[in-house]
């Protein structure tokens, strides 16, 4: 279990790659897509530290139960893996463990499938002792089920009949180790995530909390540099996938004063492990509890419709796929005016969409008018009277909305107040006990 461990861990000098995919439908659009999907494998594998030296695609309706690949094209990718001097083989999909350990033993070099490949970019990545809880977390489910099969195999192999051999000790004491450790995490993120909620608790009265959400790489990182902006301390940008891992929260000024908070976290990719998805909760939390939605799409990146799709679906797994979402189509900077106008479509289907450049700062002023429509939409202002004698409801109400005029009367003191929607309901409990 070590070993298999280490090679997430330890970073390693470039390793010498090949990408396997298989095409399961045969006409051209089919064919192109799998050739961008295999595009995007590549640059997950060189994020991950590998160098490609071939791509081996096969056509064939799904893959074979065994080897993922046919027979014949296991045999040739063994042929080309040993001429090129390759040292790690990595696949589209996520291999069953029967897969993985036939294709090991066949292949005789190291196996990697799409969800390692992630797991492995985001071990190596993550720098915080949340996110770090939550990969460890997240690697050990994935493996247990992978020792399990290969171990029962070898013990298959070298215990006698009705004697345990030295293999099944040996999975059974790593099994327990693992289980030991996973519920240890469970525990500590559980922790983390109590912190967190009194955190969130105590900040309450914030009109609305908006987060970016999107595509790995599509720019959230830097629009919430323009948009919250910190010169003391600038969010990590830079041009490979995964690059957040960790959420970030800024408070970024609208008109007359008033403040919002932003948070910029990890992205979304197609297929990403359920297992990744589930341990990263925490982190997650952030989505699943803000209050608007904006969706940062890369226009520039030919596949932008599929990775919106893969955006809802991943939202939808967290259940925070019914809030307020503003489209925000960024790097316009980087289309042709004929790709512009080939985006009326877009425009139509989403007439809200704001489209910008958060590397050039466009458009900038528009979405923050757009973020102030929305959270104005979903926040109504009220003015209430409360006597004096119960003054201390005043105070109460700052931590439930945003506090406008205040004037007094000799026995009265009249506010207005701007509250989210989500606080509707305690600040007419608190009011009743005035009445
Ligand atoms: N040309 C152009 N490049 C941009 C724009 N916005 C971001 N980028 C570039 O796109 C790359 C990714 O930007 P990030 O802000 O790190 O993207 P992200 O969505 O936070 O990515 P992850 O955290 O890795 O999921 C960087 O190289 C940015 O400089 C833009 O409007 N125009
Ligand atoms: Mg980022």
């Amino acid at each position: 279990m070590k070993e298999a461990l280490q090679f997430f861990e330890t970073h390693k000098p470039r390793e010498r790659a090949a990408l396997v995919a298989i095409i399961t439908e045969s006409d051209e659009p089919s064919r192109h897509k799998s050739r961008e999907h295999l595009e995007e494998l590549a640059l997950l594998a060189d994020t991950a530290g590998a160098d490609i030296l071939f791509r081996v695609t096969q056509e064939r309706p799904k893959p074979d139960g065994a080897l993922y690949l046919g027979k014949g094209k296991v045999e040739e990718l063994k042929m080309r893996v040993e001429m090129e001097n390759v040292g790690l083989v990595i696949f589209d999909d996520e291999l069953s463990p029967v897969q993985l350990r036939n294709l090991e033993t066949e292949l005789g070099v190291k196996i990697l499938d799409r969800s390692g490949l992630i797991l492995d970019i985001f071990a190596s990545r993550a720098r915080t002792r949340e996110a770090k809880t939550q990969i460890e977390l997240a690697q050990l489910e994935y493996m247990l089920p992978r020792l399990t099969r290969a171990w029962t195999h070898l013990s298959k192999q070298f215990g006698g009949i009705g004697t345990k051999g030295p293999g099944e000790t040996q999975i059974e004491t790593d099994r327990r180790m693992i289980k030991t450790r996973i519920a240890h995490l469970k525990t500590k993120l559980g922790d983390i995530e109590q912190q967190q909620t009194t955190r969130r608790l105590s900040r309450s009265n914030e009109l609305s909390r908006i987060a970016l959400v999107g595509y790995t790489n599509v720019g959230k990182s830097s629009l919430l540099n323009v948009l919250a902006a910190d010169k003391n301390s600038e969010v990590f940008v830079e041009d490979r996938l995964f690059a957040t891992l960790d959420a970030t929260t800024r408070s970024m000024e609208l008109s007359h004063g008033r403040k919002t908070l932003v948070t910029d976290t990890v992205g979304f990719i197609r297929k990403l492990p359920a297992k990744l998805v589930a341990s990263f909760r925490t982190t997650l939390s952030e989505v699943v509890e803000a209050d608007i939605l904006l969706h940062v799409i890369d226009v520039s990146n030919p596949q932008f419709e599929e990775q919106m799709q893969v955006v809802d679906l991943t939202l939808r797994e967290l259940k925070a796929n019914e809030k307020p979402m503003i489209m925000v189509f960024n790097k316009i900077d980087l289309i042709s005016d004929e790709e512009r106008a080939g985006l009326k479509d877009v425009r139509s289907r989403y007439p809200h969409a704001v489209f910008i450049s958060a590397g050039r700062g466009i458009g900038i002023n528009r979405l923050k008018e757009e973020i102030e429509r929305v959270i104005t939409e979903e926040s109504f202002e009220i003015t209430v009277e409360i006597p004096l004698t119960h003054y201390e409801i005043a105070s109460r109400l700052h931590d439930l909305g945003e506090v406008g005029e205040r004037t007094f009367t000799e026995t009265h003191v009249r506010l207005t107040l701007r509250v989210h929607s989500r606080n509707r309901e305690r600040v007419e409990r608190l009011l009743a006990t005035a009445a």
